[in-house]
């Protein structure tokens, strides 16, 4: 472990801290959430809920290890001989990664067989980025890094390709204000899914020590957080908007009956 500044030691528990508490928030707003949407959108809003309440008890882990990684020593902060364990946030992507593609494909409400081949396609793929990107965020020397990167790339570009077209594809039927919807959705995605490659290779990129740790920790927790309370925020906002729109259909319009169209 790096040495770090008072500073850098800081900003890493506190972001690390203030994780814990979005990641909870969200999971209880969008637990509680679920009882305003229809029902068939009430699994998506539960894996919404799931998602930022698997990441707060990981940062909760991951908070702890780093406190204990580290001990005071002269003004700075100096590694205690307790390793830090970064498994807690590849397993923490494992779950929750595919589960982010589950909600967004489960909220569409889209034709069983379409449905169920985005979600393994995508979810797969989700599952085999995290698994191939890990090695290589453990690797010290340079090369591995890069191969380990390079193979994990190949399932993130899938995932993004298959976004914006077979996506695009399967929404097109859907309401216009469903459809926009969905574009910001995608577009959270792809900005902060793609901080995670980028920050990856910052040790390539000449950052190193204590600013390497502070950006690679600080960049993932607000990525984290973004990826999945924000995301989650437009899958509440989807389900409200096709509740509000299936009951239309059907001529309901008191709130009780939007709810339980
Ligand atoms: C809630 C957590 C999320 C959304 C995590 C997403 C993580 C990624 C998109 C990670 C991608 C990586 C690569 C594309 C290559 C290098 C290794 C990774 C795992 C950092």
């Amino acid at each position: 472990m790096p040495t770090l500044s008072m500073t850098e030691y800081s900003l890493i528990t506190n972001v690390t801290s203030i994780a814990v508490a979005a990641m909870f928030a969200g999971a209880l707003f969008f637990f509680f959430s679920r009882s305003q949407v229809a029902f068939r959108y009430r699994p998506a809003l539960l894996i919404t809920a799931l998602v930022p309440a698997i990441a707060c008890y990981h940062y909760y882990r991951i908070y702890d290890s780093f406190v204990a990684a580290y001990v005071l020593d002269g003004g700075q902060y100096v590694a205690s001989g307790l390793a830090f364990n970064d498994a807690y946030r590849y397993a923490d992507w494992i779950l929750t990664v595919p589960l982010l593609i589950v909600e967004l494909v489960a909220v569409l409400a889209l034709e069983k067989k379409l449905a169920n081949s985005l979600t393994s396609r995508l979810s797969i793929a989700a599952l085999l980025m995290i698994a191939l990107g890990y090695p290589g965020e453990i690797a010290t020397d340079a090369a591995a890094r890069w191969t380990w990167w390079t193979a994990a790339m190949i399932p993130f570009a899938y995932i993004l390709y298959a976004l914006y077209t077979e996506f695009s594809k399967a929404v097109s039927t859907q309401k216009e204000s469903v459809q926009r919807l969905v574009g910001r959705a995608r577009a959270i995605i792809l900005l902060t899914w793609s901080f995670y490659p980028i920050a990856f290779l910052a040790p390539e990129f000449g950052l190193s020590g204590g600013q390497a740790e502070a950006f690679l920790q600080i960049g993932y927790t607000i990525a984290d957080i973004t990826a999945k309370v924000g995301m989650g925020l437009y899958i509440y906002f989807i389900a409200l908007e096709k509740t509000e729109a299936d009951s239309r259909e059907q001529g309901n319009s008191t709130p009780a009956a939007l709810a339980a169209a």
